[in-house]
C-alpha cells in the first residue's frame, strides 16, 4: 500500500490552542506525522509519495466559494487589521442572531465560518491545508486507478470541515473530497466510514441530503464529547439522503468489544447500501491513552478494526484524521493498515 504525504503540512503549526481556558501547544501538531512516518518505515509501508498540486474542482463542488475565499485570505486580512497574534475566532452567530451574512471584518468573518474556537489560522495554514487535500486526492487517484487501497497521511485533518465551516483542527474536508472524486468519475455508490473518536460532523453535513454517498460514524456521544451538537443516532439523513447517514455514539469508557459491535453494524449498513468504493476517515483517538478522548481501545484493537474493514473487500482510501497519544499514534495508525492488508 502506498502512502501519499506532503512535507508542506509543517507550514501549519499554530503556537496556541484554546483548551481548558488556557492557550496550550495544540494537540494537533506536526510531530504527530513524524511518529506515523517512522512507523510506516519500520513496517511494510516504505513507499511514501509526494502528491501533485491540489485540484480545486472537487473542493469547489463541496465547499462554499466565500468560505474558500475566507480561508485563502484570512491570514493577510488578520494581519492587515494589525493583530499581532494568531487568528482565533471569538464571536459566533448563535441562537437568535442572524447568521446568513458574513461580516467584512476579519474577526467577525472568522467567527461566522468557525464551528469552534480551538483552531487557529497562521501564515502557512492555507498552503498546508491545500497540501493535505492533495494527498487525499493522490490516494483516491491511486485507488481509482486500480490499487486495492492507499493511505493519505493528511495533516491538517478534515472531517469536521463542513461546506462553510472550519474548526476541530479541520479546514477542507479531505475524506469528502476523495468520496466526491469517486462520484465524479462515475462510481454510483460510495461509502465514508469515520472511525475517528469525534463525530465527523462536516462529512455528515456535506452528504446529508445525498443518496450517492453513505456516511457512517463511530464516536463519543455528543452529550459527552466534541463537537457536542451533532452525532446523535437519530440523525439519519434528509430528503434523498434519508437513511444514508448512520451514527453510532458511545459513552465514556467504551472498550473494543462494544466499539467493534458498532463497527460491524456500520460495515453491514455499508454492504447493504451496495458501496463500490470506501473512504475511511482514519482517526486513532479512540485509543485508551488519547489525551482528549474517552474510549478504551488498545493498540491491538486497531489491527482488528483494519481486518474487519478489509472484509468488505472494497477499493479503500484511508484518510488520516485525529489521534494525539503521540507515542502510540504511529503504531495505532499503521496497525489499521496492517490489519487491513493482512486480513
Ligand atoms: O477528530 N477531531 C479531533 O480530533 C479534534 C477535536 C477538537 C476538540 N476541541
Ligand atoms: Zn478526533
Amino acid at each position: 500500500m502506498q502512502t501519499f504525504f506532503s512535507e508542506s503540512h509543517r507550514l501549519h503549526f499554530p503556537q496556541g490552542e484554546l483548551s481548558g481556558g488556557e492557550l496550550v501547544t495544540p494537540f494537533e501538531r506536526p510531530s504527530r506525522v513524524e511518529y506515523i512516518l517512522r512507523r510506516l518505515q519500520e513496517r511494510q509501508f516504505k513507499d511514501v509519495i509526494t502528491p501533485d498540486a491540489v485540484d480545486f474542482t472537487p473542493i469547489q463542488r463541496l465547499h462554499d466559494p466565500r468560505f474558500l475565499d475566507f480561508l485563502a485570505h484570512a491570514w493577510e486580512e488578520w494581519q492587515a487589521e494589525g493583530y499581532a497574534g494568531e487568528l482565533i475566532p471569538t464571536s459566533f452567530p448563535v441562537r437568535r442572531m442572524q447568521d446568513q451574512r458574513p461580516p467584512n471584518n476579519i474577526d467577525g468573518k472568522a467567527g461566522f465560518y468557525a464551528l469552534a474556537a480551538e483552531t487557529a489560522i497562521t501564515a502557512g495554514t492555507w498552503e498546508a491545508v491545500q497540501s493535505s487535500c492533495a494527498s487525499a486526492q493522490a490516494a483516491q487517484r491511486q485507488v481509482a486507478g486500480g490499487a486495492q487501497a492507499a493511505f493519505a497521511l493528511c495533516r491538517p485533518p478534515g472531517h469536521h470541515a463542513a461546506a462553510d465551516l472550519f474548526g476541530g483542527y479541520c479546514f477542507i474536508n479531505n475524506a469528502a473530497v476523495a468520496a466526491e472524486m469517486f462520484c465524479m468519475e462515475g462510481t454510483a455508490k460510495v461509502a465514508v466510514l469515520d472511525i475517528d473518536f469525534h463525530h465527523g460532523n462536516g462529512t455528515q453535513d456535506i452528504f446529508y441530503a445525498r443518496d450517492d454517498v453513505f456516511f457512517a460514524s463511530l464516536h463519543g456521544h455528543p452529550e459527552d464529547a466534541f463537537p457536542y451538537f451533532t452525532g446523535y443516532a437519530d440523525e439519519v439523513g434528509t430528503g434523498a439522503g434519508a437513511d444514508m447517514t448512520a451514527n453510532y455514539p458511545m459513552r465514556p469508557g467504551t472498550a473494543y468489544a462494544e466499539w467493534a459491535e458498532a463497527l460491524r453494524a456500520a460495515l453491514k449498513r455499508i454492504k447493504q447500501f451496495g458501496a463500490e468504493a470506501l473512504v475511511v476517515s482514519l482517526g486513532v483517538d479512540a485509543f485508551k491513552a488519547d489525551p482528549i478522548s474517552f474510549f478504551k481501545l488498545e493498540s491491538e484493537s486497531f489491527l482488528q478494526a483494519g481486518a474487519e474493514i478489509a472484509a468488505l473487500n472494497l477499493p479503500t482510501v484511508f484518510i488520516m484524521e485525529g489521534g494525539y497519544a503521540i507515542d502510540a499514534v504511529g503504531i495505532n495508525t499503521v496497525n489499521v493498515l496492517e490489519g487491513y492488508l493482512n486480513a
